[in-house]
């Protein structure tokens, strides 16, 4: 089994979102050929997008797998359609949102998929979990991470426990 290192972020902004968080981390320890190896904090977070809606419940998490980049991609979808996904309208609410955002050293530029995560390099709820976990990481096209959020304008995340 080919052993890949795989970061993830999760996102939720409805029915209790750290729970939701809490329960697509135990489903994602379960895929096959997939073991969690780390976690960030949990960040609440101001709503990118629309604000009339609630703050989010942010996280994210490191992987081993087996697995390629697309076929993860449809595990994660199928947690996602499993445990409810909701989405209302474009940049709305979310019961839970998981995204891969880098997959080892690969680029993948596909219809459906695109890796480095497209929205990387400018969301603060998605760099500050990252650089908790993974401090001097090196994002393919985009650099080192430390360098990312120094170019952050600012940032309004607040650390949660579990
Ligand atoms: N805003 C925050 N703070 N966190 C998210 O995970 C998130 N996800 C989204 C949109 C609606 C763009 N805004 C977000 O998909």
């Amino acid at each position: 089994m080919s052993n890949t290192t795989v970061y993830i972020g999760l996102g939720s902004n409805l029915a209790n979102p750290v729970e939701q968080l809490n329960t697509a981390l135990q489903s994602i320890d379960k895929i096959t050929s997939t073991k969690l190896v780390k976690v960030s904090s949990f960040y609440g977070s101001k709503p990118l997008g629309p604000q009339d809606q609630p703050d989010f419940v942010n996280a994210v998490c490191q992987i081993q797998t087996g697995l390629s980049a697309f076929e993860l991609l449809e595990k994660l979808q199928k947690i996602e359609i499993e445990q409810g996904r909701i989405k209302k309208r474009h940049w709305g609410e979310r019961l839970i949102d998981l995204d891969i955002l880098l997959f080892a050293d690969e680029v993948i530029h596909s219809e459906h998929l695109t890796i480095p995560h497209s929205q990387i390099t400018f969301r603060d709820f998605v760099l500050i979990p990252l650089a908790e976990i993974a401090p001097g990481l090196v994002i393919p096209e985009f650099g080192n991470i430390q360098n990312l959020i120094n170019t952050l304008d600012e940032s309004y995340l607040i650390a949660l426990s579990h």
